[in-house]
């Protein structure tokens, strides 16, 4: 097990190496997980190749971190500013079955001129023989109860979406985001993407499976209740800018999330979260 800290895009990453030759890179910017190659060495998380790190900007593809607002559920940018700002590898654990880095982000005058609440965001990053584990660990440092919600916007790379298919929603309540559809149920057993997509599941249950031809992840959560799915198709694709036209073809992002129930949480106290990636 092994990590050395790398330059990814010109900016600070860490790269996390098991030793049976998988490895996940992890850039400071935004604590972005932007590459796991399980021992197979098959990439698993898509990144848009024409993506750029700026300041200001989210990468596009990769782990987003959706904190403290996901998407457009309150007056935040969208997604909140996690996934903007720098936070600052603080550890990094090894032993004989996994490797994780340790990544903290803390209100800044500038997040509390966004969000007036005092925070600590922890991100764990464990690479495991066969798996990779984001963990979203808050803790409220201020004096009053806050709430947020949060996503792990996962953009997983596939070999063609025409040959994919998600199981495990069956039954589960959605919202439909491009139909602007509330309260539906949803019918299939595996779902297969033949258009923009952009649902909000909830109350999925813990493990999720994406299959493709050859291969299938399974994606298990733990107390992140929600599902987002969403793939931008062909229009979608092209209008926005940082993405290629033909993305749709190759990412689906299957995002783990506590989105339709805000958290609350109380001074001192602490809420976490993860999603598992397993191949
Ligand atoms: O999680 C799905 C979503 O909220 C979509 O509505 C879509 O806009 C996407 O995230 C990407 O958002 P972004 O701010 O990264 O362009």
């Amino acid at each position: 097990m092994n990590f050395e800290a790398i330059s990814f895009m010109n900016s600070p990453a860490i790269r996390l190496i098991h030793e049976n030759g998988s490895e996940a890179i992890i850039m400071l910017h935004g604590a972005h997980v932007v590459s796991w190659k399980p021992k197979d060495g098959q990439e698993r998380i898509y990144l848009s190749p024409k993506t750029v790190v700026s300041p200001e900007g989210a990468i596009r593809g990769g782990i987003p971190v959706c904190f403290p607002q996901f998407s457009n559920l309150g007056p935040l940018p969208l997604h909140g500013f996690a996934r903007n700002q720098v936070w600052r590898h603080t550890d990094t654990i090894k032993n004989t079955e996994s490797v994780r880095a340790v990544f903290q982000l803390s209100d800044t005058p500038q997040t509390l001129t966004m969000w007036p609440h005092q925070f600590r965001a922890a991100l764990n990053v464990t690479l495991n023989a066969n798996a990779l584990d984001v963990e979203l660990q808050i803790t409220n440092t201020g004096e009053e109860t806050f709430s947020f919600t949060t996503a792990l916007h996962t953009y997983l790379q596939i070999s063609d979406i025409a040959q994919i298919s998600i199981e495990g929603l069956k039954d589960a309540r959605y919202i439909d985001k491009v139909a602007n559809l509330e309260d539906q149920k949803e019918a299939r057993d595996k779902i297969t993407i033949t258009e923009q997509t952009d649902r909000v599941y909830y109350n999925v249950p813990a493990n999720l499976m994406l299959h493709e031809p050859g291969r299938s992840l399974k994606i298990s959560t733990r107390n992140m209740p929600d599902a987002v799915i969403w793939n931008p198709w062909v229009e979608r694709s092209q209008s926005i800018a940082d993405l290629p036209d033909d993305a749709y073809k190759f990412m689906v992002c299957i995002e783990a999330g506590s989105i339709g129930k805000p958290i609350e949480l109380a001074p001192n106290k602490i809420w976490a979260g993860s999603q598992t990636l397993i191949s």
